[in-house]
């Protein structure tokens, strides 16, 4: 019978255009996290705090993936003047495809660190390479403490996890110690960083984003890519 490669295909497609994006954000020395969590645990919130906090200090963009509409842009425009919504239609995670298309109109020069928040979904986006630096796994309180064990693949891919509305902790049956055992069975050492959005309790994401930047810096400045000021 003949063989139809489809799906490999499609993921070795995406992989090259991946890998062009990542030499795009290489030369720029742009930073590039892939935030990914179910639709509804507070991901553009949690950008936005993260842009009203960090004004001033870093220089962020985000591309945001969403099916139709263009609400999260509007709400993280108030906090930054380099944000793009990519509309994926029917699509349920962003491919490196449309984040190149999305580059155009970025100035991705003025930049030091670009979030990809993408579409709300814990499985399809975990396979597909966008050319980020660090995919970021994010979970809230409400979403239950199993969803670990039931996203390995997230868990696993991720270089840290957030577990966002900590302030909802004392409202519901929310097991912390099984959710921080389950991951760290399936990811020994993964950052789990507690946060709550809406609250402005961001402060062990925000330490874990500021030594991402400063080692990216630090490497860069080793390649003689970025000049010290
Ligand atoms: N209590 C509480 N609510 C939060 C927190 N973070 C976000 N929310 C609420 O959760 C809802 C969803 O937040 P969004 O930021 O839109 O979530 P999202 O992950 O970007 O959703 P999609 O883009 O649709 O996937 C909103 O009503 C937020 O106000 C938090 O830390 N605590
Ligand atoms: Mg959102």
């Amino acid at each position: 019978m003949k063989k139809v490669p489809v799906v490999e295909n499609l993921l070795k497609l995406n992989d090259e255009v991946a890998a062009l994006n990542r030499e795009r954000f290489r030369s720029a020395h742009v930073l590039v996290l892939d935030l990914i969590g179910a639709t509804g645990c507070g991901k553009t919130a949690l950008l936005e705090a993260t842009l009203r906090e960090l004004a001033g200090q870093l220089r962020m963009g985000v591309l945001v993936g969403d099916l139709t509409t263009t609400r999260d842009a509007e709400r993280l425009a108030r906090w930054c003047d380099q944000v793009v919504q990519i509309n994926t239609g029917r699509g349920c995670h962003l491919e490196a495809h449309q984040v190149r298309q999305a580059l155009d109109r970025i100035d991705l020069e003025r930049l030091e660190v670009l979030v990809i928040e993408n579409v709300g979904n814990l499985i399809c986006p975990v396979g597909f390479d966008l050319g980020h630096d660090h995919q970021v796994g994010m979970f809230s309180v409400p979403e239950g403490e199993d969803k670990p064990a039931k996203h390995p693949h997230l868990v696993q891919s991720a270089s840290a996890l957030i577990l966002n509305k900590m302030d909802l902790l004392p409202h519901l049956a929310f097991d912390r110690e099984a959710f921080r055992r389950d991951c760290l069975r399936l990811h020994p050492d993964l950052p789990i960083l507690e946060v709550s959005a809406t609250t402005g309790r961001l402060a062990p994401w925000l330490a874990w984003l500021q030594d991402r930047v400063t080692r990216f810096r630090q490497r860069a400045q080793a390649a003689g890519g970025l000049q010290t000021e």
